[in-house]
């Protein structure tokens, strides 16, 4: 049986305190409670502090360029359906340099799990101005305070009808535990957007301000099925911030579309490759 030494510990490069080992544990968890091999997982990563966590645990892994974790979680899903595939990144890395790719990853659907470290700041970089930063917030570049209205993950995902969409927080790590379960279980695209906490550079959104605000949907009985009460729910934030799932839709999954797939994962298939070489030539 699975189980959490089967991850294993590897020492880190994050601050002490770091909102980040709160989500590198209960990502491991959820994985145990699964009952997930480490050999039956991938994680693929962009750039970033957060983008350092697939080096902190042992299963597949693949650290791509800033921004650009889904298309290639994607194409690993494709060539292997049958692995549980995780992209993790910053909200700078998914919302910024990869706002482009999530719009079109929830749109396509794949049976992906996408976990974004949401600590409203760039942290690697050294403390700018995300595209989640609060308006007014001020940072070594933004001297003035922020003036971009910040974006709204998960009003943005419900509005495009994502089939799973989720907040967490890296304060409640039992409670982090159960929605990524949820969300990796879920077939289809999952957005689960973390609040974490960036000790080092984010002096505005502290653990003390989050416990201060967040509650639980689950608690006051919210069911997440009706895409306009979703929305309503997305758009609260300050006094109180709401954590769960927010929205949750069975729909077609992008692997449904490739009917290949029913005869088993492409990576069994024998490979012709005269044909492979004939394909690659075509790009010369
Ligand atoms: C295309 C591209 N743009 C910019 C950078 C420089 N860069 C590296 S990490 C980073 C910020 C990371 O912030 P975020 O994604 O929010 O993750 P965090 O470090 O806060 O976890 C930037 C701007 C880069 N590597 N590639
Ligand atoms: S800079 Fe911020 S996000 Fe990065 S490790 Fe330190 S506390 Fe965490």
């Amino acid at each position: 049986m699975v189980t959490i030494d089967d991850y294993l510990e590897f020492e880190t490069e994050w601050c002490p305190g770091c909102g980040n080992f709160g989500i590198l544990k209960a990502i491991k968890k959820a994985l145990v409670n699964l009952g997930k091999e480490p050999h039956e997982v991938l994680i693929v990563s962009g750039i970033g502090q957060a983008g350092k966590l697939p080096h902190y645990m042992k299963c597949n892994t693949f650290n791509g360029l800033h921004g650009r974790t889904l298309p290639p979680a994607t194409g690993a899903k494709i060539a292997n359906h049958e692995l549980t595939v995780l992209t993790v990144g910053g909200d700078g890395d998914a919302y910024g340099e990869g706002g482009n790719h999530i719009i079109h990853a929830i749109r396509r659907n794949p049976n992906i799990t996408a976990i974004v470290h949401d600590n409203q700041i760039y942290g690697l970089t050294k403390g700018q101005a995300s595209p989640t930063s609060e308006l007014g917030m001020k940072t070594k570049v933004q001297t003035h305070g922020v003036f971009n209205t910040p974006l709204n993950p998960l009003a943005l995902a419900i509005s495009l009808d994502c089939s799973f969409v989720a907040r967490g927080y890296a304060g409640n790590i039992e409670h982090l535990i159960g929605i990524l379960e949820e969300a990796i279980n879920h077939r289809g695209f999952a957005l689960v957007d973390i609040l974490q906490p960036c000790v080092s550079f984010n002096k505005l959104n502290t653990f003390k301000w989050y416990a201060e605000r967040v509650y639980r949907l689950d608690e006051e009985g919210y069911v997440p099925d009706d895409r306009i009460t979703a929305f309503e729910r997305s758009l609260e934030w300050g006094d109180k911030i709401p954590i769960g799932v927010f929205y949750k839709k069975e729909k077609p999954i992008l692997e449904d579309g490739f009917s290949i797939l029913k005869e088993g994962k492409l990576i069994s298939r024998p490979k012709d490759q005269a044909h492979i070489d004939e394909l690659i030539d075509t790009f010369m």
